[in-house]
């Protein structure tokens, strides 16, 4: 047997396949899933076999997808790329990278378009945790994740906030309730009961979009007591005084009002998180799909700067979504940081970069973030988009403005296992090899990167994507695309990072544990920002972009459920997994549908400024004024294209209204 890393959440757990049958066992020796796997992962290979896989390169000719060689589709597709840059410029090209892929092949794509000249590359990180990032990187130093898994077992509280891992990232709950159980306290911070809320002490359920609020409240109650760490704020933090009179509004009495969540459990939950001595924040899409997500997430990390819940005493963790989502990015796959979250501009690292490609130059200009890609072919800036293993067709905001964008597209190259739904605007389809039909290393949330094996053979003529990217560079007549393994783009990856300098890869390749990068624990001692402290941030309230009216009274919100996985191609493949969920179910409240007379099962129709959807109505246990809507199916035809800083779309706050049908 031979083992993967799960093709499905960033949690990055350890799985075995069986070449001949295809079945799933977790490893027992896994440091990250130590024998277990969720739903997901244990039928992980279940949409390999589909007969919807891509096997040939095809052609659209005359509406119609026509099959064609693999050298005459990389030929025809280079040369376009090549004329449309003589034309209209490098910038006029635009590719997506995938967190679907492995850190090779992210590595190779942000290469490719770097290369070619541009720095528009990106990733869905920007429909994820780019707010985090921003926000880490200008608060602590870096954009990560602080700590590994294995510290939240010895934290005395864990603060959960806008964020559903029972359903997103199961295997972490071992975690979590191994805490639980030595008895950390668990405050967790949602908008509607949660598979996660079941177990936690503190359940905050507040109106959605009030997050700074609450966590201002939080800090509020911190100084006022006089709770917070003095000579960790004193020796390694710089603005306190500017939170401390941001807060002082902030009062629980205050926030009651705005939240919805009386004063008394505020102070309460305050209190526990500040006297626990140690503790977790973790936070998710309720936190960073907002205008506000940069701000929200400043407003969590001021509050582990006040406790100095940081390094051996407490950790934050933007838990990562995809697979290899952490490595894409880390990998350079997003326009605005080089590999390494570097940035565009650093000279040094530029040369090395510079060096290793055997090139002069590399663009210095940030790139157009993918949320501004589709904006930029409606001006006519882009004229080219190449995707490998990303559907915005389904997954981006108000979809309908992307599917026009994708229409006027010159060039439109879409590389994938499945036809989806963005492929069917495509030019040209590429067939890609999944993730057990390929060599390749992936980086999990902890920042662990793991060796992911080759079970089995891809099929028809489908490739790994790193070998589909290598025949592209050459084709473009880029240097340095004559890879003949995929271990040879892992050695030069690890040229580029000091602490993978001196690693081997096979090492790495037979390694269970496999190596963290750039280390286990950050900041035990000191930040990395320039002047080696920590800044906090003083934050205030920000509204959503459409704040409710008469017309569009309530608040459509979405999330994720345990059996689907994002746009769902893979999925609504997956004969079992089908089984559990074939169809969205809108949550409401029973006040709401008391007073529009609605009752469980009932078809409603979803309402908003950009269009209307029907489904079936869960009555359940949202907050009031809350639809809550899974994201899986068509949700973002109607949703908010408002982006925050970092350029996430406000996917958690559109406001709607329902009726019966
Ligand atoms: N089963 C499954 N697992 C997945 C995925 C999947 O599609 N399916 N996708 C993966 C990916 S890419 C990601 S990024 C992660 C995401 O993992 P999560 O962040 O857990 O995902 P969501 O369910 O989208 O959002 C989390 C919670 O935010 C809440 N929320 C909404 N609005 C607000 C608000 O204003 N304030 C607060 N405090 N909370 C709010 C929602 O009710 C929801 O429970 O999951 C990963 N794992
Ligand atoms: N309303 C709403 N919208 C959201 C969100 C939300 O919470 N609410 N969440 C956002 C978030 S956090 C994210 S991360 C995005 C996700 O958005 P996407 O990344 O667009 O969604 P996925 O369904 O994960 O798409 C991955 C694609 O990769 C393909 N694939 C799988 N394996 C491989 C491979 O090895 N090679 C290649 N080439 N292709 C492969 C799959 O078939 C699939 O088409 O959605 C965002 N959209
Ligand atoms: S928790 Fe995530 S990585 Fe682990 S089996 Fe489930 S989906 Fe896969
Ligand atoms: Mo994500």
């Amino acid at each position: 047997m031979k083992s993967v890393i799960c093709p499905y959440c960033g949690f990055g757990c350890r799985l075995y396949v069986d070449p001949d049958t295809l079945r799933v066992f977790p490893d027992k020796h896994s440091p990250v899933n130590r024998g277990k796997v969720c739903p997901k992962g244990l039928r992980a290979t279940g949409f390999i076999m589909h007969p919807d896989r891509l096997k040939r390169p095809l052609k659209a000719v005359n509406n119609k997808f026509t099959p064609i060689s693999w050298s005459q589709a990389i030929e025809e597709i280079a040369h376009k790329l090549l004329e449309i840059r003589e034309l209209y410029g490098a910038d006029a090209v635009a590719f997506m990278a995938s967190s679907k892929c492995s850190n090779e092949e992210n590595y190779l794509l942000q290469k490719i378009a770097r290369l070619f000249g541009t720095n528009n590359i990106d990733n869905c990180a920007r429909l994820c945790h780019e707010s985090s990032v921003h926000a880490l990187k200008m608060t602590l130093g870096m954009g990560i994740q602080t700590n590994p898994y294995e510290d939240l077992e010895r934290f005395n509280v864990i603060l959960i906030w806008g964020y559903n891992p029972a359903e997103t990232h199961p295997v972490i709950m071992q975690y979590i309730l191994n805490a639980k159980r030595r008895g950390a306290k668990i405050i967790l911070v949602d908008v509607r009961e949660t598979t996660s809320s079941q177990w936690a002490d503190y359940f905050l359920k507040i109106k959605p979009g009030t997050d700074i609020v609450l966590a201002n409240a939080f800090a509020h109650v911190i100084i006022r007591d006089e709770l917070y760490d003095e000579e960790f704020v004193e020796k390694m933090t710089k603005g306190f005084n500017e939170v401390k009179m941001a807060v002082k509004k902030y009062t629980p009495k205050y926030a009651e009002k705005i939240i919805g969540v009386s004063s008394k459990l505020i102070e309460k939950a305050a209190r526990e998180f500040a006297l626990a001595g140690s503790g977790a924040i973790m936070w998710g899409m309720g936190v960073t799909q907002k205008v506000s997500g940069v701000d929200n997430v400043l407003a969590l990390i001021n509050l582990a700067l006040l406790m100095g819940y940081i390094g051996e005493k407490g950790g934050l963790y933007p838990m990562r979504g995809q697979n290899n989502v952490q490595g894409a990015a880390y990998m350079g796959a997003l326009s605005e940081y080089l590999p390494g979250y570097i940035e565009l501009t650093n000279m040094e690292f530029r040369q090395r970069l510079a060096k290793l490609w055997d090139v002069r130059g590399i663009p210095t200009e940030r790139g157009l973030y993918l949320t501004e890609f589709f904006d930029g072919v409606e001006s006519g800036e882009i004229k080219a988009l190449y995707i490998m293993g990303e559907n915005p067709a389904v997954s981006d905001a108000n979809f309908k403005k992307v599917r026009n964008a994708l229409k006027k597209l010159e060039l439109l190259v879409v590389q994938d296992i499945f036809p989806t739904k963005t492929a069917k605007y495509a030019h040209y389809i590429l067939p890609a090899a999944a993730f057990c039909e390929k060599d390749g290393s992936y980086m999990n949330s902890e920042r662990r990167i793991q060796w992911s094996h080759k079970v089995c053979e891809p099929p028809g003529e489908a490739k790994p994507d790193w070998e589909i990217l290598t025949m592209l560079g050459k084709a473009l007549g880029l240097p340095g695309f004559d890879y003949k393994s995929v271990e040879e783009i892992t050695a030069e990856y690890f040229k580029l990072f000091p602490e993978l300098e001196e690693r081997d890869v096979e090492e790495l390749k037979e390694s269970i544990e496999g190596i963290i990068i750039p280390k286990k624990r950050l900041y035990t001692w000191s930040f990395t920002t320039p002047d080696g402290k920590a800044h906090f941030r003083a934050v205030e309230q920000i509204s959503p972009w459409e704040t409710p009216d008469e017309e569009y009274p309530l608040i459509l919100v979405t999330m994720r459920v345990i059996s689907h996985y994002n746009t769902s191609e893979m999925t609504l493949r997956s004969p079992y997994l089908v089984k559990l969920m074939s169809e969205p179910m809108a949550e409401i409240n029973e006040k709401d549908a008391q007073k529009l007379g609605i009752k469980n099962g009932d078809m409603i129709i979803i309402e908003t400024r950009r269009g209307k959807l029907k489904m079936k109505a869960k009555i359940s246990n949202v907050k009031e004024g809350v639809v809550a809507v899974p994201f899986h199916f068509k949700v973002n035809e109607i949703t908010s294209d408002a982006l925050n800083k970092a350029g996430t779309p406000e996917f958690k706050f559109s406001a709607c209204r329902i009726y019966k049908t």
